[in-house]
């Protein structure tokens, strides 16, 4: 697989070479896309038909383990804590560690230094202080002896473009998690802290397409030696691409308050005797410091989109206005996209709100001093009736669902951090009600300390990753895939199919992209359809859905153009072939394009911008037989 990537990516290379050598003249050097702008019509056809299969293999071929969550131990050790906190702190990297573990201390605790300290809450939540795993942290040393258990390792580079929001005002998230290594050695004694930085889309104007270099960056890793991805990723992490910020940088991990800020968290359970219940996972920022050597400071921040556990109290004190609007309006208000049948669309429709977020999550009940900290929500919700439950019901009722509020308060567990790296394994105790189980994490993180050969090869090996992470990468690339050849723009060989008619991509007679849809309806009536596939890429969602319809100047009855439907379906969401009616295409020019409109039903809209990964269309070219072309380009929703 990996050997057949690198062979068709050299191709594409030698193609672009060579069709440019014979194009000769230096005014094409600088075309990419227009390749055969100097040559004639017949060669440039075939140029372009080959260039685009090659640009097709390129983008068909994205290796996990290469372009979206890289373990490698040969390529992760060359990152190491230090140089990543030395970056973020002006060359003081021990100072903003112990600053970082010291927010988990009190003020007057030893080593708890200038602050901010812990007083036993964050955000209005419970916060559980001081804890042992910060007295210890911040007493040692980590960068004294690389090989002690007090050090930490570098484990995972994670691509999470799939976190870029649809209107492009950032692209995504880029990680580099660290493990402590005494949870080698130990079995337990575990710490990991994880950089995750919201990369700055530089220019927004174009939305999402303007993180197209990030895109292309992480897919070409897939293509290159081992030692060449090393060289790229320390480049994409400290320098950055050219026009990009690098990701280690003090202004992408949450300067900018907010859902898409970025954020620095640690999972930690130093000591046995916490094993009871005192697994912990608290989020930060960082931000500019008043005062002090650090220029930036590690700030104690909520668990984004983890709602503290109370708000399911299936009781709660009238006086509790927090709770009621918890209950009443932000909850129910997010059932639908909750009910997603799809693991990874399925997610609150909105960034949980700032109020209802915890401070600490915990994984582990059991003896826990401070009950609410385990983001259990099903052991608050309980099981007898409460308002909570009836408004999650009608909620289910009124979209059709066969899940039950149980289902849908265990995926609001699952999408916490405890939740995740731990509670949501157990489906017989937290059913999600998923087409498929929730993969077992392996317990509490996602990649292990430990490693396994790459390939059986004992000297090259790789950091252990858990089903969980395995079983997300093949949406992660579909999302990328997706974004490079849009299905709805006609870009991608193959994702349109017809059983009536010849249909094929076409280079040279488009309104968008690199191509349109080439259809000969020889026939007559021809149904065209989609293979299932995300919107990523097409914005935000607007009232109408719009493609691009080129008539040939051959119409054979001149009192019947024909006219054309187009149906939609995401299994996921429940919709089933949903009729968006149909455009008479009579008076339309011939030997032009043309846009046709269909009305998006409110609810279809809405559901279209949930992230769905499964969406089908279906269009129905109901025209005379004719041996002309029709082509269909730029299936938008605007
Ligand atoms: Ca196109």
């Amino acid at each position: 697989m990996n050997y057949r990537l690198a062979v068709v990516y050299l191709s594409k290379q030698q193609l672009r070479s060579r069709f440019r050598a014979a194009l000769g003249p230096s005014a094409c050097l600088a075309l990419s896309l227009a390749v055969g702008a100097c040559s004639a019509p017949s060669e440039r056809a075939a140029a372009e038909d080959a260039l685009a299969s090659a640009e097709q293999a390129l983008v068909s071929d994205i290796d996990p383990t290469k372009s979206l969550v890289i373990t490698d131990v040969d390529i992760v050790s060359k990152f190491t804590l230090q140089e990543v906190l030395d970056k973020l702190s002006n060359n003081q990297a021990l100072a903003l560690f112990h600053q970082m573990f010291a927010t988990q201390l009190r003020s007057g605790d030893p080593n708890s230094g200038a602050g901010p300290y812990c007083n036993g809450s964050i955000n209005g939540f419970p916060a559980e202080c001081p804890r042992a795993d910060a007295i210890e942290e911040t007493a040692s040393n980590p960068f004294a002896d690389l090989q002690s258990d007090a050090a930490y390792m570098a484990t995972t580079l994670s691509n999470r473009f799939d976190l870029a929001p649809a209107d492009g005002a950032n692209c995504g998230e880029y990680r580099i998690n660290f493990a402590r290594r005494s949870g080698l050695s130990q079995g337990f004694g575990r710490l990991f802290i994880a950089f995750e930085a919201r990369l700055p889309n530089p220019s927004p104007g174009l939305g999402l397409a303007g993180c197209r270099p990030v895109v292309e960056f992480w897919n070409n890793l897939s293509a290159l030696s081992s030692e060449a991805r090393t060289s790229e990723l320390r480049r994409f992490y400290f320098q950055g691409l050219p026009g990009f910020a690098p990701v280690i940088d003090v202004h992408q991990f949450g300067e900018t308050n907010g859902p898409q800020g970025g954020q620095i968290r640690i999972n930690e359970l130093l000591f046995l005797n916490q094993l009871a219940g005192d697994w912990s996972m608290r989020e930060f920022r960082l931000t500019p410091s008043s005062g002090g050597p650090l220029p930036y400071l590690m700030q104690p921040n909520f668990d984004k989109d983890v709602p503290e556990r109370s708000l399911f109290n299936p009781n709660p004190s009238p006086s509790n206005k927090l709770t009621a609007d918890f209950q009443a309006n932000f909850f129910p208000s997010t059932v639908e996209r909750l009910a997603l049948q799809d693991l990874n669309a399925m997610n609150y429709s909105e960034p949980v709100p700032d109020r209802f977020n915890s401070g600490d999550s915990h994984m582990l009940g059991g003896s826990l001093t401070i009950p609410s900290l385990f983001s259990n929500y099903a052991e608050e919700f309980g099981f007898g009736a409460s308002n909570l439950r009836s408004k999650i019901q009608a909620k289910l009722s009124a979209i059709g669902s066969p899940l039950t509020p149980d289902n849908i308060v265990a995926r609001a567990t699952s999408l916490s951090c405890g939740g995740c790296h731990n509670i949501s394994q157990d489906e017989k105790v937290h059913s999600l009600g998923l087409p498929q189980a929730f993969p077992p994490t392996g317990g509490f993180v996602q990649v292990l300390e430990e490693t396994d050969p790459i390939n059986g090869d004992e000297s090259h090996r790789r950091f252990r990753r858990t089903a969980f992470i395995e079983a997300v990468q093949p949406y992660r690339a579909q999302i990328m895939r997706d974004f490079l050849t849009p299905v709805p723009g006609f870009e991608r060989a193959n994702a349109w199919t017809s059983g009536q008619s010849t249909v094929s991509l076409s280079t040279t007679t488009k309104t968008e992209g690199s191509s349109s849809l080439r259809v000969v309806p020889s026939a007559g009536w021809t149904e065209i359809t989609s293979i299932p596939t995300s919107l990523v890429g097409a914005g935000k969602i607007g009232p109408s859905l719009k493609v691009d319809l080129y008539l040939p100047t051959n119409q054979p009855n001149p009192y019947y153009y024909g006219a054309v439907s187009v149906f939609v379906s995401s299994p996921s969401a429940r919709i089933y072939n949903q009729y968006l009616g149909q455009v008479n295409l009579n008076g339309l020019p011939t030997g032009k394009f043309s846009s046709l409109a269909f009305a998006l039903p409110a609810t279809l809209q809405q559901n279209l911008g949930y992230g769905l990964t499964d969406v089908t269309f279906k269009i129905q070219l109901n025209v005379n037989s004719n041996s002309s072309a029709y082509y269909f380009d730029n299936l938008r929703f605007r």
